[in-house]
């Protein structure tokens, strides 16, 4: 497939909309989109990427917002990527966040986009990170990706991030928000977001409670609790200051982790291309001849996978 050398020349050169374009190309899950990923990787790898989780309406986007103000006092430059569940595909325009309070429009040290959840050929979690590592090439110091917890996929998005904030708020049935969703494990750093309300301490009581079921050994990360205010940016500064403490505290196991999932994602790619390769490489029709004698029992499905990798 022919590269279009401009593109990236244009994405390491940190060109907005080549940018955008870029994101666009891997979103559509295809060729092009994995040509690109490989002119660009070597360049990857520098960015710190955050992933923001939590039920939608927690504030997730207006606290991303703060936190991009609290980056760039830091003199770092940020790329956002906001999966929104609630905007429809859109082929890869950019769409702006309605939430947004800050107008980051004039700073070239921002550059936030929207992905839809739907439309992802080949996975929003590949398509996200595909995204990320535009991002990175791009070289934007930090990459905030802000996801809705509430799938596997999501789940898979957080995983891949260097660190994991996983935003929780007042109200019914709070001290079980997170562990519903699967992400009390994942989470490096819990952020109790519109503090602002009365019974926002419950919910540090209740997490707090469900951290000290766990032991952690020596050495081990122990996750904070940081209240914010993301309305007022109240608490910004100390997120700010608990991501930028985990950073340092945990240099090497970064790189532990960075080689767990890179484990898990090339078996997934592996997986993925195998299955590509496997249908090519059968008659016509005979993967359907295979299912139907699956549902009528003449067959079982281990002999029939079996009987695939055999002809592959
Ligand atoms: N009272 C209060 N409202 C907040 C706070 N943070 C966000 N909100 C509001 O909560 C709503 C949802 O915020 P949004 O950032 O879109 O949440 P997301 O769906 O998690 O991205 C918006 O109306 C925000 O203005 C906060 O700290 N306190
Ligand atoms: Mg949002």
């Amino acid at each position: 497939l022919p590269i279009d050398r401009n593109l990236t020349d244009r994405v390491l050169a940190g060109d907005r909309r080549a940018v955008a374009r870029a994101i666009s190309v891997v979103e559509e899950a295809g060729a092009e989109g994995r040509a690109l990923i490989r002119e660009i990787f070597a360049k990857t790898g520098r960015a710190y990427v955050i992933g923001v989780t939590g039920a939608p309406g927690t504030g997730k986007s207006t606290l991303v917002d703060r936190f991009v103000v609290e980056a760039r006092r830091a003199q770092l430059t940020a790329g956002v990527l906001a999966i929104d569940p609630s905007s429809p595909f859109t082929g890869g325009a950019i769409l702006a966040d309605r939430v947004r309070m800050t107008s980051h429009d004039a700073d070239p040290g921002v550059f936030i986009r929207s992905m839809a959840t739907r439309g992802h050929l080949g996975g929003l979690a590949l398509a996200t990170g595909d995204a990320a590592l535009v991002l990175d090439a791009a070289g934007f110091d930090i990459v905030v990706i802000e996801t809705v917890g509430v799938g596997q996929d999501e789940v898979d998005i957080v995983s891949a991030s260097d660190i994991a904030l996983v935003v929780l708020v007042p109200g019914a049935g709070d001290d079980l928000q997170a562990i519903k969703a699967g992400v009390m494990e994942i989470a490096d750093i819990f952020v109790v977001n519109k503090a602002d309300r009365d019974n926002a301490d419950d919910v540090v009581h209740a997490v707090s409670a469900s951290l000290a079921l766990q032991t952690f050994g020596p050495g081990a990360w122990a996750p904070p609790i940081v209240k914010t205010n993301a309305l007022s940016g109240d608490g910004a500064d100390r997120l700010w200051a608990e991501v930028e403490r985990f950073r340092h505290r945990m240099g090497p196991a970064a790189g532990d982790r960075r080689v767990a999932w890179q484990a898990r994602h090339l078996r997934n790619l592996l997986a993925a291309a195998f299955v590509r390769r496997a249908e090519a490489a059968l008659p016509p029709g005979e993967f359907d001849r295979l299912v139907a004698d699956v549902v009528a029992r003449t067959l079982d499905p281990y002999s029939a996978v079996a009987s695939i990798v055999e002809r592959v």
